[in-house]
């Protein structure tokens, strides 16, 4: 399965399925397994963030620079595993580790103003400034505040 010109075996499906807790049927292995071989065009069994970003519909989203670090050298069982924070089978717990992972880009088991700041500039562009980006971020944590401080406080004085 490491060369993705071989065929995709009964056990390769079950394999994949098992290592991504069956978020996806075995139906939708063999469809991403032939969209996996369209994206690795080199064919070497690996996605390379140049081969990510070489489809158009990926290379406009403003996430898609965050995105291809983390699918930079993944081979197809790890697509797999990628791809099941979006499916429906997924439990919120497991899409809540996966969006946190999206944002801890140092990979340091946190998520500091940093990460959200380079996350906002994806995302943005040219259409906010260095300052306006500070601004929104610390209005949000403001918020955030606010409202932990309110529901700390609703729960201790109740
Ligand atoms: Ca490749």
């Amino acid at each position: 399965m490491g060369n993705t010109s071989s065929i995709l075996t009964q056990y390769d499906i079950e394999e994949v399925q098992g290592h991504c807790t069956h978020a996806f049927s075995q139906q939708d292995i063999v469809s991403l397994y032939n969209r996996f071989c369209q994206l690795d065009q080199n064919r070497n069994g690996f996605i390379s963030s140049d081969e990510f970003l070489s489809v158009p519909e990926f290379a406009v989203n403003p996430l898609s620079q965050v995105s291809s670090q983390m699918l930079d050298g993944l081979n197809f069982k790890e697509f797999v595993a990628f791809l099941s924070a979006f499916s429906s089978r997924t439990t919120l717990q497991q899409k809540i580790e996966f969006m946190f992972k999206v944002y801890d880009l140092e990979c340091n088991k946190k998520v500091n103003f940093k990460d959200l700041m380079s996350v906002l500039r994806d995302l943005t562009g040219s259409f906010m400034t260095e300052q306006q980006r500070e601004v929104r971020l610390l209005r949000a944590a403001g918020s955030l505040y606010f409202f932990e401080s309110y529901f700390l406080c609703r729960y201790y004085l109740s």
